[in-house]
């Protein structure tokens, strides 16, 4: 809008005049800060019986390292397919687009801070082709169809959501919430737009292209971990989370553990982009969907997650 020079004056004085306002404000009631998430209880610490309890029956100790927090090992190694899996610390992290991020969408907004209330364990990378097939030979599946690139260490792809929850309950471990998946892919670094970092790194993604050395899809682990020791969240393959999709969900998500309830026939929750998407889908608080029952992308795979109790 055009300030014609006659109202300039006026203009200036309400200016000042509502800052003198908001100086007096500061200095005696301070405005409302925004609602916080509740704390978390702090966790209590498991005795050793409680943590063979947990894991009896689909995974092991990786390595002797407990968590402080929890007393849980910091890895575990699942029973059934061998896949490594990684603890993340219960906490408040910053959902949603970065701020000054170029590429945010409405869907990633608004951010707001969430209250994860458990530690959870994360599958370090995707779940692979030779995990799948051990999985298909036990119970008498076939495999999806693949890629002719894809070797057993590739993630496993073109996958429905339906198809993935037989798979779940074998392994003992269920889909990451699309919270946990975030939390995860930040890598405890609110302000990360990628799980590396600020920007797009070729070096750290299979993502479209064949600069970062794939034209299609990648070995798991063929890029560098993020800070909490997890793999190929960006890129390679999609991965379904457990929520049902809803774009407009952050203008009303519960500030704990928000999990946007399951209904049949209706949209989940996919992270990360694949080997033939860019920057935009690529970044941590990317979001988009597809249908359980359908196979819509041949680079649609997913990783485990399983919370502590
Ligand atoms: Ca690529
Ligand atoms: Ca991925």
């Amino acid at each position: 809008m055009r300030i014609r020079p006659t109202s300039t004056l006026v203009t200036a004085g309400v200016l000042a005049l509502a800052l003198l306002r908001a100086m007096a404000s500061s200095a005696g009631d301070a405005p409302a800060a925004p609602a916080a998430p509740p704390a978390a209880p702090a966790p209590v610490r498991a005795t050793p019986e409680d943590v063979a309890k947990f894991l009896a029956g689909w995974a092991q100790a990786e390595g002797k390292d407990l968590d402080a927090a929890t007393g849980y090992p910091k890895k575990v190694r699942r029973t059934q397919d061998g896949m490594v899996m990684v603890l993340i610390p219960a906490g408040t992290f910053q959902m949603g687009a970065v701020p000054g991020d170029a590429l945010v969408r409405d869907r990633e907004e608004p951010r707001h801070a969430v209250a994860l209330s458990k530690a959870y364990y994360m599958g370090e990378s995707e779940v692979t082709v030779g995990m799948w097939r051990k999985y298909a030979a036990e119970n008498g599946l076939s495999l999806p169809t693949l890629r002719s690139e894809a070797t057993d260490a590739h993630p496993v792809h073109y996958l429905r959501w339906d198809d993935v929850q037989g798979y779940l309950k074998w392994a003992g471990v269920a889909l990451p919430t699309e919270a946990q998946w975030e939390r995860a892919a930040k890598g405890g670094h609110d302000e990360y737009v990628y799980p590396w970092g600020a920007s797009d790194d070729i070096k750290k993604r299979n993502g479209s292209g064949e600069g970062d050395g794939f034209d299609r899809l990648a070995p798991v682990k063929s890029f560098p971990p993020n800070d909490y020791g997890l793999y190929d969240l960006s890129g390679n393959v999609w991965e379904w989370c457990s929520d049902l999709y809803d774009e407009r969900y952050y203008a009303s998500s519960p500030s704990r553990d928000p999990l946007r309830p399951s209904a049949s026939s209706a949209s989940r929750v996919l992270r990360g982009g694949s080997c033939v998407f860019g920057a935009l889908f690529l970044r941590s608080s990317g979001r988009s969907y597809s249908w359980p029952e359908f196979r819509l992308d041949v680079f649609i795979g997913f990783r485990c997650a399983r919370s502590l109790p």
